[in-house]
């Protein structure tokens, strides 16, 4: 006998996390299990696209936020600087031996709060989930301040982030302590999209077993499939195009059915949408139909 399976609306009551329950939610009253990753450069192509994609997706992915021209001026002037301090340092230290250098530029305190402010706008507006790709991999103590300090001040507007699981359980708890107050949730990356990458066999498994032993934070995997033992977990899957299979650089696609059907519940597009030459109102409708119509034929 086969069992039914849930549907998104039917699910959101069985996770803990208030994020996970929110996403669902919203992706069975938008009809829409589309996230779009605006991997672009300036905060005008980021607010417009955001704007304009904004009623046919379930979530918006922003890629370690861009930071914004403005700032990355100052950030070259700040460097000039540093780099006359390290040079004597060097001189005073010459005595010394070699001196690590180490830094965490995301713990800056320098971030226009303008494109945050309109971000929250734009959501408010179309009703999605904002998710910071930011890929944590430190060790909880470090990772708890990148995620709510710095310029960035992640914490504070991204409902959803994501993290590398190969610093341990530490990664989750110092994460955790940040953002479970704060009702958000994180996502760890079980797979990989990208020809050659690591995330296979005995890692994936230990990541999915590090995921059973925090559920009340982690709400899924970044992954290409669906994983038995604990199916309830949301699955967002990047590497979707209906066009075309590899990028230069490594990205391999597959398309929204083929990861449906291993049971992926998010595609997640990013220049298949706003590419150049495309029209990314035209576009996000077409992957949004496409998720959608998989997503109501598995259930059948
Ligand atoms: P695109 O559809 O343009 O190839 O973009 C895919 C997006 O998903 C990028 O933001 C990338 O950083 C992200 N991603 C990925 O492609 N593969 C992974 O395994 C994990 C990712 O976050």
């Amino acid at each position: 006998m086969t069992t039914k399976l849930k549907t998104y609306g039917e699910r959101a009551t069985s996770l803990p996390n208030k994020t996970a329950q929110e996403l669902l939610t919203l992706m069975e009253r938008k009809k829409s299990n589309l996230a779009v990753a605006l991997d672009v450069t300036t905060k005008q192509e980021f607010l417009d696209i955001a704007d304009k994609v904004g009623p046919y997706i379930c979530c918006l992915k922003v890629s370690h936020m861009q930071i914004p021209s403005s700032i990355i001026d100052s950030l070259k002037c700040l460097r000039i600087y540093l780099d006359v301090i390290n040079i004597w340092l060097q001189e005073s230290l010459k005595d010394y031996r070699r001196v690590p250098k180490m830094t965490h530029i995301d713990i800056l305190e320098d971030f226009d709060q303008d494109l945050i402010d309109k971000l929250k706008k734009l959501q408010k507006k179309h009703d999605f989930i904002i998710f910071e790709d930011r890929k944590f991999a430190d060790i909880g103590n470090t990772v708890k301040h990148q995620y709510s300090k710095g310029i960035y001040k992640i914490a504070e507007w991204a409902d959803i982030v994501d993290a590398h699981a190969i610093p341990g359980d530490g990664i989750i708890t110092g994460l955790k302590e940040i953002g479970l107050p704060l009702n958000r949730g994180l996502l760890l990356l079980a797979e990989m999209s990208s020809k050659g990458n690591l995330a296979t066999g005995a890692y994936t498994e230990a990541t999915i077993e590090m995921a059973k032993r925090h559920k009340d934070f982690v709400i899924g995997f970044i992954s290409g499939k669906k994983f038995n033992s604990c199916d309830e977990l949301i699955i967002m899957t990047p590497g979707i195009s209906l066009d075309i299979s590899n990028d230069d650089l490594g990205q391999q696609y597959k398309t929204p059915r083929n990861v449906i059907e291993n049971g992926s519940d998010i595609i997640i597009v990013g220049r298949g949408i706003y590419g150049k030459g495309k029209d990314a109102v035209v576009e996000a409708q077409r992957y949004r139909n496409a998720g959608w119509e998989a997503y109501l034929e598995k259930l059948e």
